[in-house]
C-alpha cells in the first residue's frame, strides 16, 4: 500500500471519529470510543503496522501522520470528556439535590410516644371543658411538694411515697417531685381564682421497676378552685372526662374513701372494668373495676397555707398515672414497655 492509501485509511477513521466522538453517551462510551480509534486495533495501529512496508522517504511521513490522526482523536475526547463532565453535573445537581423546602428536616419522623399522645388527649379533654393547662419544675423544693400541701416534715403521709432527693442546699429540701400536685401550689400561688388548671408531667419515686410500678412515670392532675363547689362538681366532671377518654357512655366511675394530706374529704377513684363492662377479667383481676388514682375536695389547711380563705373558696383535685391509663386503655400488662425503646411495641400504637 502506498503513503496515500494509509493517510485515506486515517482520514476516513478520523471522519468517523468526528462524528462518534461528539456523541458520545456517557465518559464509558467515551473510553470504549478512544480505545476503538486509538486503541490496539485501530487504523493508527494498522497504519503503523504499515510503515515497513512503505518506500524508505515514505516512511517519516506517514509516522507523523498516524501522530495527527492520534493528536486529533485525543482532542476530540479531550472535548467531549469536558463537556460530559459538566453535563453529568448538571444531572447530579438535580437528582441528587435536597430540597430543603420540603421540610423533610424538620417534620417529626414516626410519630408520638403513647404517654405522649394520652397526655395531649386529655388535654384536648380538658381544654374542652374550660381548663388551661399549667406546668412545673420537676426538681421540687420541701415546701411545693410536701409541706404546702399539708404534710409536715415526719408526717407519716411522706413515707406514702419514697423520695428522691438532690443533694443541694439543705439536707431533703431539694427532690425530684413525687407527684404533680405541687403545681397545685404554684398555680394558686401565682394566680388568683377562679382557677382551673390540668397539669401533665413527669413524677418520680424511688421504687423499683416492676410490671405495675416504674421510678419515673408519668402523672396528671387536675385542680379546680371557685365559689361553691362541691363534690358533685367533682364526681360530675370526673365521669365526664372518664367517658371521653374511653369514647364509652356505659363507664361507671367508683370513689371509695382513701386518704391524701391536701384532700378532706379524699377518695380513690375507680372506673368499671373497659373490658369485661364489670364482669371480671384478667385485666381487672377479676374485680370488675380499675383504679385510676386519687381525688377529694382541697383540703381547707392548703388554701390557708397559699393565703386563700376557705370560707370564701372552695375546690377539688385529682391526679392518676398515665402510663397506668394507656395499660388499661390498650391492655398493656409490663410499664416498662414504655421505656424499653423496643419499636415492636412502640409501632403499634
Ligand atoms: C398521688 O400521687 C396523688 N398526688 C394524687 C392526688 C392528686 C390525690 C390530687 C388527690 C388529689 P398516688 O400516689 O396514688 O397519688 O398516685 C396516683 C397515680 O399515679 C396512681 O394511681 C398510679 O396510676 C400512678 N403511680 C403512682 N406510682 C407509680 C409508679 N411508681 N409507677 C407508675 N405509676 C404510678
Amino acid at each position: 500500500m502506498s503513503l496515500a492509501d494509509e493517510q485515506a485509511r486515517l482520514d476516513a477513521a478520523l471522519s468517523e471519529a468526528r462524528t462518534a466522538i461528539p456523541n458520545a453517551s456517557s465518559t464509558d462510551a467515551l473510553t470504549d470510543l478512544e480505545r476503538h480509534f486509538a486503541g490496539k486495533r485501530s487504523a493508527a495501529s494498522a497504519v503503523n503496522e504499515a510503515i515497513k512496508t512503505l518506500a524508505a522517504p515514505e516512511r517519516p511521513q506517514a509516522g507523523q501522520a498516524v501522530q495527527a490522526y492520534r493528536a486529533a482523536i485525543a482532542e476530540l475526547a479531550e472535548e467531549r470528556r469536558q463537556a460530559l463532565a459538566a453535563e453529568e453535573a448538571a444531572t447530579a445537581a438535580v437528582t441528587e439535590r435536597i430540597d430543603l423546602t420540603l421540610g423533610a428536616h424538620t417534620r417529626p419522623r414516626g410519630h408520638l410516644h403513647l404517654v405522649t399522645q394520652i397526655r395531649r388527649e386529655l388535654e384536648d379533654i380538658f381544654i374542652g371543658l374550660g381548663y388551661r393547662v399549667a406546668e412545673g419544675p420537676e426538681v421540687e423544693d420541701d415546701w411545693h411538694n410536701f409541706e404546702a400541701l399539708n404534710i409536715p416534715p415526719a408526717h407519716p403521709a411522706r413515707s406514702m411515697q419514697d423520695t428522691l432527693y438532690v443533694h443541694l442546699g439543705a439536707d431533703e429540701q431539694v427532690m425530684l417531685r413525687t407527684h404533680t400536685s405541687p403545681v397545685q401550689i404554684r398555680t394558686m400561688e401565682s394566680q388568683a381564682p377562679p382557677i382551673y388548671v390540668v397539669v401533665p408531667g413527669r413524677t418520680y419515686r424511688n421504687e423499683t421497676l416492676d410490671a405495675r410500678h416504674s421510678p419515673v412515670f408519668h402523672q396528671i392532675e387536675c385542680l379546680a378552685i371557685d365559689r361553691h363547689i362541691t363534690m358533685a362538681d367533682l364526681f360530675g366532671t370526673i365521669e365526664v372526662f372518664v367517658r371521653r377518654l374511653f369514647d364509652d357512655d356505659t363507664i361507671r366511675t367508683r370513689f371509695r374513701s382513701d386518704y391524701f394530706p391536701y384532700t378532706e374529704p379524699s377518695a380513690e377513684l375507680a372506673v368499671s372494668c373497659v373490658f369485661c363492662h364489670g364482669s371480671g377479667c384478667r385485666v381487672c383481676s377479676h374485680t370488675g373495676w380499675i383504679e385510676l388514682g386519687g381525688c377529694g375536695m382541697v383540703d381547707p389547711n392548703v388554701l390557708t397555707a397559699v393565703g386563700l380563705d376557705p370560707e370564701e373558696w372552695q375546690g377539688f383535685a385529682f391526679g392518676f398515672g398515665l402510663e397506668r391509663l394507656a395499660m388499661i386503655r390498650y391492655g398493656i400488662d409490663e410499664i416498662r414497655t414504655f421505656v424499653d425503646n423496643d419499636l415492636r411495641f412502640l409501632e403499634q400504637y
